[in-house]
């Protein structure tokens, strides 16, 4: 795969993420990391999620959620959360390029990436694990359909909020690439996966998820997504 990083044991501090590659969430994070150049530092732990292994005791130790990814330092502390984990690599190393150099610039980058979250991949995940199979029978032991699709809506309208956005800004965020970006393309693969389409009429949203993918990092993270989860 080619975003499987060779963990390069020789260089200092090395952390682990425990993720499934395909996945949306795990992708902004890797998406992150390729944009940092933070790759060689990382080793993957695969968690199956269609076995459920995520919401085993040892995984739950590790993050309280039971979800994916999760970022365990050098020391064995855990961080999980997406937008959590993308501070934390973003402080790490170089200038914060994704997350804000001024009090406003991360101001507003943390609202939109709350936004590109409740408005878009929450709630289409919240479609997939309620309104479709999901992650199998197994693993989805309460479904309530009529709420998934409700939040498969919800999507769709803030599809139409994002592309209102992007017809005065380049970026989601703004005027830079930022992880406010990085969220709304977890959106996208994520809505790939439950084959929901993007609004046709939502032409600068799909305009600027074409110039997301001249991004390596994106284009990187798109190769390795197959048709399913
Ligand atoms: N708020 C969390 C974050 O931002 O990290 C959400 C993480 C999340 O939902 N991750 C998914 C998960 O663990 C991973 S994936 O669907 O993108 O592969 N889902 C499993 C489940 O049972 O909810």
């Amino acid at each position: 795969m080619p975003n499987d990083l060779t963990f390069d044991a020789n260089k200092a501090a090395p952390m682990k993420i425990y993720d499934w590659p395909t996945g949306p969430y795990p992708a902004r994070v890797r998406i992150a990391l390729a944009e940092k150049q933070l790759r060689s530092r990382i080793e993957f732990v695969p968690v199956n999620l269609w076995k459920g292994e995520h919401k085993e005791a040892g995984f739950l130790s590790k993050n309280y959620s039971g979800t994916l990814p999760v970022l365990e330092l050098e020391d064995g502390t855990f961080l999980a959360e997406c937008t959590a984990i993308t501070v934390y690599l973003d402080a790490l190393e170089g200038a914060p390029t994704l997350t804000g150099r001024t009090p406003y610039e991360k101001g507003v980058i943390h609202m939109m990436t709350k936004r590109a979250e409740i408005e878009m991949l929450d709630a289409i995940s919240v479609y997939f694990h309620h309104a479709t199979p999901g992650l199998g029978p197994d693993v989805e032991l309460y479904q309530n359909e009529e709420w998934g699709l409700r939040q498969r809506d919800k999507a769709l309208r803030g599809m139409h909020y994002f592309d209102a956005v992007l017809r005065k800004q380049e970026f989601i965020a703004g005027e830079f690439f930022s992880m406010a970006d990085i969220a709304v393309i977890g959106a996208f693969i994520f809505a790939a996966i439950v084959e929901l389409p993007i609004p046709q009429e939502c032409k600068a949203l799909l305009a600027w998820f074409a110039r997301m993918q001249e991004r390596q990092s994106v284009r990187e993270q798109l190769a390795i997504v197959p048709p399913n989860h």
